[in-house]
């Protein structure tokens, strides 16, 4: 019995087991699922992305633990993973997903992050990079190329907003950078996830301004928080960043959106405050088949 047949979705994983369950991932289902190596860390570990291996289909790009803390984030990532390779040809929902558009996904982005709030710091948000200075740790959702340090990042490395000495200065930031970059033509749609709120973020973030799309964005949020609200009854809402969050500059959503990827979001996962980031792993299961749903109404909206 292949090792990825026992792996327990249920539970959170350390670094070291998402390690083996990614390569466990593309040697069960090398036809549809390929690893590559996304960047090195800071420190030197591993950061890798599966799927997404045709280049002439739409493309939904995903990724998740950009924040260490925001544990459910990952767990999201390796459900929706094995979802789609385990049900494609039986589902027909997860076939027509897979037949009509490649899906990039990096399941766990900030590593040494996550790998320190195992061992050291259950809070921990930012990366581990140190760049001479008495605090460690760039907030890597400010580390992006929009409006870069402006209002809603800290310019203090001893904040847990931390802009980085440099845009892109933190590897993993700039690795997802070069694929937005790269892809952009190709790339429907694009999900950050993190946690906790409930709740679908759209562009703007950085400013007090709507996109060109805003209706098209609040009308696709509005149908995956609906189709989220079906499974079981948990609520979500959705707006503008500056409306339904707080002014942030160099948040990847941004980034992306003006880059050219109309249906952009940050989507806050559970819950909405009561364990928020300690998100009990008796609730992985019921975030994971709700949240499915909604990436499923998006998929419908963008491919
Ligand atoms: N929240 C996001 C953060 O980076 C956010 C909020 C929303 C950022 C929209 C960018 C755009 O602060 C969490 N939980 O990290
Ligand atoms: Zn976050």
């Amino acid at each position: 019995q292949p090792r990825a047949a026992g792996y327990d979705y249920n539970i959170y994983h350390t670094y070291a087991e998402i390690q083996q369950w990614i390569a466990d991932m593309s040697d069960q289902y090398p036809h549809l699922a390929r690893k590559s190596l996304l960047t090195t860390s800071t420190e030197g570990r591993e950061v890798n992305m599966l799927l997404g291996s045709s280049t002439d289909k739409p493309i939904f790009l995903i990724d998740c633990g950009v924040h260490a803390r925001e544990w459910i984030s990952p767990a999201f990532c390796q459900y929706f993973i094995h979802r789609m390779l385990s049900q494609y040809g039986v589902d027909q929902q997860v076939s027509k997903m897979m037949d009509e558009m490649t899906w990039k996904i990096v399941p766990l982005l900030n590593v040494d992050g996550y790998q320190y709030t195992w061992t050291n710091d259950r809070m921990w948000r930012k990366t581990r990079s140190n760049y001479g200075t008495v605090c460690t740790g760039v907030d890597a959702n400010r580390n992006f190329d929009i409006n870069w340090s402006g209002e809603g990042a800290s310019s203090d490395p001893c904040s847990n907003t931390y802009c980085g000495p440099s845009l892109e200065s933190e590897p993993i930031v700039k690795a997802l950078s070069d694929i937005i970059r790269a892809d952009r033509p190709n790339i429907k749609a694009y999900i950050a996830f993190h946690s906790y709120s409930q709740v679908f973020v759209y562009p703007y973030s950085y400013a007090y301004e709507d996109t060109p799309n805003a209706d098209q964005l609040f009308d696709v949020s509005k149908r995956a928080a609906d189709a989220i609200y079906d499974v079981g009854k948990t609520k979500y809402t959705w707006g503008p960043g500056y409306d339904s969050m707080y002014l942030v500059s160099g948040g990847s959503k941004d980034m992306a959106y003006n880059h050219g990827i109309p249906l952009s979001w940050t989507v806050e996962l559970r819950d909405t405050g009561r364990y928020g980031f300690l998100l009990p792993e008796s609730q992985i299961s019921g975030t994971c088949t709700e949240t499915f749903q909604a990436v499923s109404s998006i998929f419908e909206d963008a491919y």
